[in-house]
């Protein structure tokens, strides 16, 4: 199976990164995880991506916080998909992340999930990979209907509750 490259654009970004990679883990989807930072190791960021595709990575997690060009910086050397997670804090709690992460120029595209919203970026990953392992499908699926189930449990307890 393909790895997921999750990269982060510093340590601080971990809490965030942690819900990714649980999810990951909980779908026995192999990973690599590092720290590099579009402006503080831009080589290392650079040649990671220039190298995913022959070193297994089918795609590409960026999450980084503030001036957030990691996302942007990964997808201008590979055309692996890349996901960007953009996180909040600093000035704008987030909008500033959302913005640098989002409004790629045509032709170097970046699949932008929500604030914070790892978990998604994971599963996004999980469904990038399914595409041709059908394995990896049926567990999505089967995710699926347990979440769904979830809510329909709920839905049974909603009127007692008003
Ligand atoms: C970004 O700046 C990082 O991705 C992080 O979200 C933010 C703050 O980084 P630290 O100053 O905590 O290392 O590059």
């Amino acid at each position: 199976m393909k790895k997921v490259g999750i990269i982060m654009g510093s340590d601080s970004d971990l809490p965030i990164v942690k819900k990714a990679t649980d999810m990951l883990k909980s779908l026995d989807i192999p990973f690599e995880v590092h720290v590099y930072s579009a402006h503080r190791t831009p080589v290392e960021a650079r040649d990671f991506a220039l190298n995913a595709r022959d070193n297994g990575f089918g795609v590409i997690i960026a999450a980084a916080g503030m001036a957030a060009h990691l996302a942007g910086a990964i997808a201008a050397n590979t055309t692996l998909p890349v996901i960007g997670i953009p996180c909040k804090g600093g000035m704008m709690d987030g909008l500033d992340a959302l913005l640098s992460t989002v409004q790629m120029p045509t032709g170097i595209p970046v699949a932008t999930v929500a604030l914070n919203g790892a978990a998604n970026a994971a599963l996004l990953a999980a469904q990038i990979i399914a595409v041709d392992d059908k394995e990896l499908a049926d567990k999505l699926d089967a995710k699926r209907r347990a979440d769904a189930a979830v809510v329909l449990e709920k839905d049974k307890g909603i009127s007692e509750r008003l």
